[in-house]
Order: C-alpha cells, then structure tokens, then sequence
C-alpha cells in the first residue's frame, strides 16, 4: 500500500532523477513519464514473483496467441489495479495537477482493429485479475493501427508510429530472443537414426520480445504481454550483407494488416504470422525444458495451455509439431496426441472471406518444411477418417483443397476445442459453417460468450456512476459484478433514478465539450445521445443508421416533430475497403448539411469523431443513451461495444444478432428495443433468394421517399458515393438486407422516441440494463475458458 504522502514523494524523486525539472517546467508527457516510473515500481517485484511462483508451483499456465492487442492506454488500469488510483488523484491533486489531464499525454497501445484485439487485452486483464498465469504472445508492429482524419468528408490515413514516443511500459529482453527461418530449401538427412532437415538458403530472422507488465486487481499477480520484433540478427549469428536482405527483415514487423489485394502483401501477412507463431512457441518450449528436461513431453499439456485466436495463429500446431518432432525428436503420434492436447480456438466470424486460406504454392515457398508437415498431418487426417465417413465429408474438411491451405480445417482439427463468442455464433457454426466437423467432434465445441474487463469499461471510464454503485452496494461489485444484480431493489426509487440521471447527463456535458473542441459543434446534452461506434462494415449497417438520421431530417424539414437527437458516430474503414469509404464520406456530407441547417435549429445533430479507438471510447460510451447494435441478423459474431454500451446504463435498438440475444434475455423485452429480419428469416432468404429489394423499395413509399434522398440532389457534394450506397442497397441479391429491415427499424426508433418522454422511466430502464452486465463481465467469461478449456487453476495468492 501507498499513502497519499508517499506517492507524492515518488512521483517528485521520479520527476528529478529523469528530467531534472520542477513541476511546472514540465511537460505532460515528462509528467506521465515520472507517474509511470513511480507505477513501474509498484509492480516490479510482482512481475518478477508471478514469473517464479509460476515456475515453483508448476502452475499450468495458458499462452494467449493473437495478431492483435488493443491494450489502448495503460497509466489509470495499471494505477486502478495497484490499488493506488485514489493517492495517485489526491497525490496530484495537491500538486495542483489533474491526473486525468496527464493521463491524456499517453498514447493509445492501438495494435489491432476492433473487436478480436480489444477482446484479447480485455482477457488478459481479466485473467491477470483471476490470478490466472497468462500470457499474451503478439507483435510488435512499429506502425500500429492508422490515425484517422476526415479530409473534405473522406478518410485519410495518417501512419501511427508508436514506437517513437519510447513507451515506458515495454521491457526489451534480448536475452530471451529466437531465430525464426524463413524461405530455401531442406533436406532430410539422418542424424543418430533420426531424420533431421537440413536447411539451405534460408532468410533467418531475430525476434525479439518486447514484455509489458499485465497487473492484477488487488492481487499481487502480474503477468506478461510478449510482443515479437523482427531485427537482423547480430553477425556471429548470420551474417546480412545487402541492404534488400536487411530491409525486407525489418518490414516485417512494420505494419498491422498489410494490404492483402497484391501478392506480396499477401505474403508479408503470412510471414508475420509464422513469425510470431514460431518465436512464441520456441520460447514456450525452451522454458518447459528448462524446468523439465527433454524426457517430459507428456507432461506438456498439464503444463501449458497455447489459444488460438482466430485463425491467424492456426500455424501453432503445426510449428508445435515441427519443434516437437524435429528438434526434440518425439515420435509423431505422441507429438501429435501433446498438440492437440495443448491447443484450442475460438472463431470470431462466420464471414467466409475472414476465414483465412493460403495458396499452397506461396506456403510451400516461404515455409517449406511447415508445408509438408501440414501436408502430412491432412494426409494423416483424411486416412483416418477413410472408410469410417462419407468421402465428401472428408473433401470438405481436408486442410489442403483446391491447392490451398484451410487455416481454420487446421486449428479445428489439430486442437481439442472449438468455440464461437456468442450462443448464436456458436450455434451457426455448429449448424452451418462449421457443420460438417461438428457431427465429427461434437464435444470439441462449445460456446464463451465474450465479455469485457469493467475495471475499464466502468470503473475508470464511468468514475461518478461507480461511486453511485458503492453507495447503493458498497464497494465488493468492484471485485464481483454479481452484486450488480442488486441494483434491481432501487429500481423504483426516484432518488437514485434522479442521480442516475443526473450522472448521464454530466457525462453528456463533457462529451459535448470533446465535441466542441474537436470539430467545432454545439450539442445539447439533454438531447439523446445516439451511438454507433464500431469498425465500418455493411454488415455492421451503418447505412441503417444513415438512413434514419434522413429520415428524420426529412420529417423535420416537413414540420413532423422529433425529440432532440444527436447522432455519435466513431469508425475506421480498412483503407482498401472502398465501399466502406464511400460510407463514411456520405455520412460526412449529411452531417454537414443537418448540422448547417438553419431550418433544423438543432433538433438534430450528427457528428462523425475522427479517429475512434479505445481512449476516445472511453469518452463516448458513458455519455450514451442509446446503444446502436443493428448488424444484419447472423453476421456479428458477438459485438462487445454492445456490451460496454450496456454497461454504462445506455439502452440498446438492436437485431437478434450475435450477443445482443443475450443481452435481450438479461434485460428483458421491456428493457430493448429489438427489429429486424430474425435468423431463420435471414437464413431462408438466402437459400431460396427470396430478398427482392427493388420490391421493398417500390411497394413502400417510406422507403422509397429515404432512399431517394441519396440520389435526388438533397446531399451536395457526394453524388457519386450517394448514388453507391443507392445501387449497393437496391442490388439483387443484396446481402445485408438493409431495406428489408428499414421500416421495422424505423418503428423501432418510434418505441425510443416514446420510451424517452418519461425520463424516470428511462432511467429505470438504464438501471435495469446496468445491473445485469454480470454475465458479459471477462472476469467471468475467463473462468470460463479457464475451467472448460484450458483447464487452469488460479495462482495460489501471494
Ligand atoms: C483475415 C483478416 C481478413 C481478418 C482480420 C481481422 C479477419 C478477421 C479480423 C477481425 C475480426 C474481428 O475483430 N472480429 C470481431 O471479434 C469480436 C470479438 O470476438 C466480436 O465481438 C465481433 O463480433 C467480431 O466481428
């Protein structure tokens, strides 16, 4: 523990032994720099502890694998966890400096997209948090995700180089670096009676992990993060001569998601990800033999637990393969049995064009021997099943077809468990994409409904909402979410439905203060505050979105009257993803034109942030009212905004999509408001084509009336785009129903529109939703996967 004094001594030593300067000659970020040495302190010994007790206890211990991790900003969540938050704020405080102002200095850790990567950082605090030995094993992209600006209503990319701020929460451990080989060719020769390759001509890659400090809640558990860079290796090791050889090594960590439209973006991709897969794994392996020996390989699984997620690691089980039977000389079957003892997946879509496959020719020529231990492993599987199965069940599920390599085929077949991330998107896997193995192995699936940490989701993003909670609880829902189910006794007290009220709508005001200072915009913090934050994607439906915002501007250019709205927007659109341009552009223009309206008088406002990731979620979400979760039926895996939005007391419009059913279910039809085309409907529409959207657009007038306005002139400056998402929506065969769901939409925002004349009923209703977040909490979506999957016990605490 650490008094409010002692911390402020800390923090003044820290100030002067790195910089040498007063409080006031120092800059924000030489502040946040000082209060992360002083919090650096906090955990170190911890960190080192956690990583002895694990190796004393012989703790199994579970290897998170992820191309992504999107741990956004660390100073408050590592303060929170130490349980120095409060002294830090008062610390501060008496220095006259506001922390929450200097936790502003820090940049977001943005090495991910969306969802998969925020769920992975959300997991590793919730497991660090459990007392669970976890780890996380990613890269170390020197370029993470891009920075978003709107140019003339169009997205521009800005590189988002990280790295040069010097983050001071990374640890650079050389000394636990591997060599990953790339390219050439092998030969098998024999070596004390064991067939052992012989390389030639390879590329060899150094890669070096980069660790961050995962910090418990309260516990004394600190687990690791391990992020792989790729550096030249030193010349002792191989010696690199021309300037290509070197550069093409140090690409390959440089960017998240290089463009997969050209083959050598293609190729990088697949680089990366053997690279971290094989260094990741190397390090696993040399720690278990460490401890061990190298006679102990069936005690492998009781010790290590290694997560695919995704598909973009599914080439740990074929590299566990390789290390286990080249290097360590265990016989196949053995190996083979230990593999998939160790291994388990989790799907994240049923989109078939994220489901990664490989052109087996591209794999061969980078990875030559992990090809023909793929090879060998899908010839392994098909005579396994030969004669026991029909011949086309095993066409269909083989990891190599049709000259090209199944990533997912491969994870399925090489682990000992499967599971979807939400009830619906593991029972669609089951029934349809992944049908076929699950009549194989049905006991293999099983499904975990993804959660969210609420240390950060409400805790430090919500602070006046969590002191409303320790009033009406007392503080132990900090620790155990379940105590929010009590909140249902004040459901029907005025007063607390009164400060309910009043915390939203102090959490508006300062939303609309970030509004203003960002892109010039008055709003009213008591109009509804509408959000969709999430990745731009049609299937996520932000046109739906789009569609309503004209169709009230049409209402209130007609004299037809609506409560104030104010329309939040965050997204980033893949840069090659040009539709989803065309989008946001459009979305920008009609923004413009409401917001300039004289005749609008402000009944309405849109406003599209720049640049959304997790610090400006931070910001967004608890000033929410209404939760916008609208993908078409079947397409979103789970959604965890969803969740988030939740959380913090916003009510959800939503389709019976991924795990907005569940959410349904936890609050009850009163508490929801749900549309749309339902999953069997969806399902038969694609499979008799029955979705005629020239028809929907012709025989109802409302439709047509919102739809016209994309292409009628109403919107300047976006002829083209309008006249896009115009096509795109009346195409045949259009796969996002956004038409045949319009109207029901539409009725849907009719119910918000009447539930929110009663404020105290609405408050109710936000209540409600708040006390039930139990369920989508990642402490408990952890233990989980913790017992099911992984079979994991927690840390005997320190
Ligand atoms: C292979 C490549 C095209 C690819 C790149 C990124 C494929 C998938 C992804 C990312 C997927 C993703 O973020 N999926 C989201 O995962 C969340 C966590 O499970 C879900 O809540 C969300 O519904 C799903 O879209």
């Amino acid at each position: 523990m650490m008094t409010k004094d002692e911390f402020k001594q800390a923090f003044l030593d820290e100030l002067d032994t790195h910089f040498s300067v007063a409080i006031d000659e120092a800059t924000d970020y030489e502040l946040f720099e000082a209060l992360s040495a002083v919090v650096r302190h906090g955990y170190s010994e911890n960190w080192r502890r956690t990583r002895t007790e694990d190796n004393r206890q012989q703790t199994k211990q579970v290897y998170y694998f992820s191309i992504e991790f999107l741990p956004g900003t660390l100073l408050r969540s590592n303060l929170l966890n130490l349980g120095w938050l409060d002294q830090a704020r008062e610390a501060l405080h008496d220095l006259k400096l506001d922390l929450d102002q200097v936790a502003l200095a820090e940049p977001d850790l943005a090495l991910g997209n969306g969802g998969l990567g925020r769920l992975a950082s959300c997991f590793m605090d919730s497991l660090a948090s459990e007392g669970y030995a976890a780890n996380g094993n990613g890269i170390y992209y020197k370029y993470g995700l891009f920075k978003q600006k709107f140019v003339d209503g169009y997205q521009v990319e800005m590189p988002n180089d990280w790295t040069k701020s010097d983050s001071p929460w990374l640890v650079r451990r050389k000394g636990k670096a591997a060599l990953v080989h790339f390219g050439g060719h092998y030969t098998m020769i024999e070596q004390d009676g064991w067939l052992t390759p012989e390389y030639e001509g390879d590329q060899v890659v150094l890669a070096v992990p980069y660790d961050i400090a995962v910090v418990g809640y309260h516990n004394h558990v600190t687990n690791t993060m391990r992020l792989w860079n790729a550096e030249i290796p030193s010349e002792d090791e191989i010696d690199y001569r021309t300037i290509q050889d070197r550069r093409t090594i140090e690409d390959l960590t440089s960017v998240l998601y290089p463009n997969d439209s050209t083959y050598d973006g293609r190729l990088l991709r697949l680089k990366q990800e053997y690279f971290f897969v094989s260094a990741g794994i190397q390090s696993i392996l040399r720690y278990f033999v460490k401890n061990n020996g190298t006679n102990a390989w069936d005690q492998l699984p009781d010790e290590v637990a290694i997560h695919i997620n995704d598909t973009h690691p599914a080439m740990c089980v074929a590299e566990l393969m390789r290390l286990l039977v080249d290097d360590y000389r265990v016989d196949w079957e053995r190996a083979w049995q230990i593999t998939q003892q160790v291994m388990s997946y989790t799907n994240h879509t049923i989109m078939a064009e994220a489901l990664e496959k490989w052109d087996v020719n591209m794999f061969r020529q980078l990875l030559p021997r992990l090809m023909d231990i793929i090879t060998e492993i899908d010839r392994r599987y098909a005579e396994s099943l030969q004669g026991r199965v029909d011949g086309q069940i095993i066409d269909r599920t083989r990891i190599i077809s049709g000259n090209q390599v199944h990533m997912a085929h491969l994870a399925i077949i090489g682990s000992h468990s499967i599971n979807g991330v939400a009830e619906l998107h593991t029972q669609l896997l089951e029934t349809t994409v992944l049908n076929d193995f699950y009549n194989l192995y049905p006991d293999r699936f099983n499904n975990k409904t993804n959660g969210i940490t609420l240390r950060r989701w409400l805790q430090l993003a919500n602070p006046q909402l969590s002191h409303l909670l320790d009033e009406q609880l007392g503080s132990q829902w900090r620790n155990d979410s379940a105590q929010l189910l009590k909140l249902t006794k004040a459901a029907d007290d005025p007063k607390v439905l009164n400060q309910l009220a009043k915390i939203k709508l102090a959490n508006k005001q300062k939303l609309a203060q970030l509004i203003k200072q960002q892109t010039g915009l008055e709003v009213d913090p008591q109009a509804i505050f509408d959000v969709q934050v999430k990745r731009l994607h049609a299937y996520k439906r932000q046109t739906l979105k789009l569609l309503h915002v004209l169709a009230l501007y049409r209402d209130l250019k007609n004299g037809i009257d609506h409560p104030k709205r104010v329309v939040i927007f965050g997204a980033k659109a893949a840069p090659s993803y040009v539709y989803a341009k065309q989008v946001i552009k459009v979305i920008n223009e009609v923004a413009k034109l409401i917001n300039h309206d004289p005749a609008i008088n402000d009944r309405l406002k849109v406003v599209f942030l720049e640049n959304y990731g997790v610090t400006l979620a931070e910001q967004i979400i608890p000033a929410a009212d209404l939760s916008e979760q609208i993908s078409t039926t079947t397409k979103e895996a789970s959604g965890t905004s969803n969740m988030k939005l939740m959380a913090n007391g916003a009510l959800t419009i939503a389709t019976m999509d991924g795990a907005n059913v569940e959410i349904a279910e936890a609050v009850g039809d009163d508490n929801i408001f749900i549309f749309g085309l339902n999953k069997d409907q969806v399902n038969q529409a694609y499979a008799d084509h029955s979705y005629d959207p020239q028809q929907v657009y012709n025989q109802s007038p409302v439709v047509k009336s919102v739809v016209d306005m994309l292409i009628d002139g109403t919107i300047p400056a976006c002829q083209a785009e309008g006249k896009a998402l115009y096509d795109s929506f009346v195409q045949a065969n259009e796969p996002f129903f956004v038409l045949a769901d319009l109207e029901s939409y539409l009725q849907a925002q009719a119910r918000v529109e009447t539930a929110w004349q009663d404020q105290e009923a609405w408050a109710k209703r936000s209540l409600i939703n708040i006390a039930h977040v139990e369920r989508f909490d990642a402490d408990h979506t952890v233990q989980l996967y913790a017992q099911d999957i992984w079979h994991l016990t927690p840390l005997a605490q320190a």
